[in-house]
């Protein structure tokens, strides 16, 4: 099942993440939030059309209120806006963000096949390394708890505590792998080890920590030998891969991966091969036929990966890749694409979809979604009126199409009546999906 973050009404450009050029180049200039929300749900609507099971996340409540309080600007909106704005327009910028509707680095998860005591573990993701990030955390927390509410088949942690020891990415920074038949692997990635880091007083670029990714680990429950820990390239992470999912992309018995997603591919390719078997198969692609710039800018790693309903008589699961059309735009991330399709593999064709919004954050397909398989016993026992089907389609379309604007740009943050137009349009969405009050604005 794949829970896609709605994009929030604030979606803009403000230039906040660093090491991601998507967002450096975009800063300032002008989004399009309502075109941004249809991007999504038309994306929704493609994956859900190939079988796949889909549903939302609700996007977050931006300004921040609880953020602009807690750093000293009191009072309505209307006047901690504009006290923020006075003080220094960039902190207003910061607690503005839609990047909620990332929802790969919204938590991790282990489906209740892999866990030690049967239940599917989400660990939501402090995502402490960008401050307009790590405020989504605590919200993600009651939204999925709100979700998946049966405490019988679901266990929401906590967020990791702490600073930047333990900074957390989410699933942007792990793959699950698995035969049909056979135990599934956890692929965690990390860019730096927090404790060497303090020791040589070194701040690289890089956001996960090893510490964090073994934390995660240990809370999801899972069996160590069915885990395997890869450090992320630090020329890739240089070169503008700052999660994983930019330079890497597994599903079931398939990963593709460029040669600078881990700093030792070979012996990725090795561990998952011994523990996944015969059957397992990687395509990996280098410098020449693929420039590490080039998968930076047009996503090709950063796909759905998408499993087909097995075709009866045969049982062998095919798969669709569901790229973002800068790939089919750029020649050698297409024709890299191409190929995967071609060779001996399970992927029979790729589907282009322009989510050019998101994009130009450094969010493609994949950073859209979080992957949380489920049984159909415990897709009937989520709370809320998550499932895409046609009626929520519709419901959410009509839903952008009247609280959105069509133009936003970083100034524009300052209007008091942005604010209003998010805390209405977000109290109906929870109403649309039967979430109850998961805002702080709602309580
Ligand atoms: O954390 N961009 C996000 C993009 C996250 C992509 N997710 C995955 N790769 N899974 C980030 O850097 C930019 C917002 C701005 O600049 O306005 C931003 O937060």
């Amino acid at each position: 099942m794949s829970f896609d973050g709605i994009v929030g009404p604030t979606h803009n450009f403000a230039g906040l993440s660093p090491g991601n050029l998507a967002s450096l180049e975009s800063d300032g200039s002008v989004s399009n939030p309502r075109a941004a929300a249809l991007q999504g749900i038309a994306k929704m609507r493609a994956v859900a059309a190939l079988g796949v099971r889909q549903a939302v996340l609700p996007p977050q409540m931006r300004p921040s209120l609880e953020a602009l309080h807690a750093l000293g600007f009191s009072g309505s909106p209307e006047q901690a806006i504009a006290a923020a704005v006075a003080a220094d327009a960039r902190i207003l910028r910061l607690v503005s963000s839609a990047s909620a509707m990332w929802a790969a680095n919204a938590a991790t998860v282990a489906p209740a096949s892999d866990t030690r005591d049967g239940r599917t573990h989400l660990v939501p993701a402090n995502l402490r390394h960008m401050f307009h990030r790590s405020l989504e955390a605590h919200t993600t927390r009651d939204v999925l708890r709100a979700i998946f509410a049966d405490e019988s088949r679901f266990v929401v942690h906590e967020p990791l505590p702490g600073g930047e020891h333990f900074a957390d990415e989410g699933a942007a920074n792990h793959t699950r792998l698995w035969m049909p038949g056979g135990e599934a692997v956890h692929v965690f990635a990390w860019g730096r080890e927090a404790f060497a880091a303090a020791s040589t007083g070194r701040k690289p670029p890089a956001r996960q920590t090893l510490e964090a990714s073994r934390a995660v680990a240990r809370l999801l429950e899972l069996d160590p030998e069915r885990t395997v820990f890869a450090e992320q390239h630090p020329d890739g992470i240089a070169a503008g891969a700052f999660h994983t999912d930019v330079v890497a992309v597994g599903n079931e018995s398939f990963l593709m991966a460029h040669a600078l997603a881990f700093a030792d591919g070979d012996r990725v390719e090795r561990e998952l091969g011994a523990r996944l078997g015969d059957g397992f198969r990687t395509v990996w692609v280098g410098e020449g036929e693929l420039p590490i710039a080039d998968a930076v800018r047009a996503y090709p790693f950063n796909s759905q990966i998408v499993s087909l309903p097995a075709a009866p008589p045969s049982r062998e699961r095919r798969m669709v890749i569901v790229a973002p059309v800068e790939s089919r735009d750029t020649p050698t991330a297409r024709r890299f694409l191409e190929r995967v399709v071609e060779a001996e593999n399970p992927i029979d064709r790729i589907e282009y979809l322009d989510v050019r919004e998101s994009m130009k954050n450094g969010g493609g397909p994949a950073c859209l979604r979080q992957r949380v398989p489920l049984s159909e016993a415990d897709i009937a026992s989520l709370s809320g009126r998550v499932l895409f089907d046609g009626e929520l389609d519709k419901g959410l379309t009509a839903w952008a199409e009247r609280h959105y604007r069509d133009r936003l740009v970083p100034a524009d943050l300052a209007d008091p009546r942005l604010y209003r137009e998010g805390m209405q349009a977000l109290d109906e969405l929870t109403g649309l999906l039967r979430l109850g009050s998961v805002y702080e604005f709602q309580r």
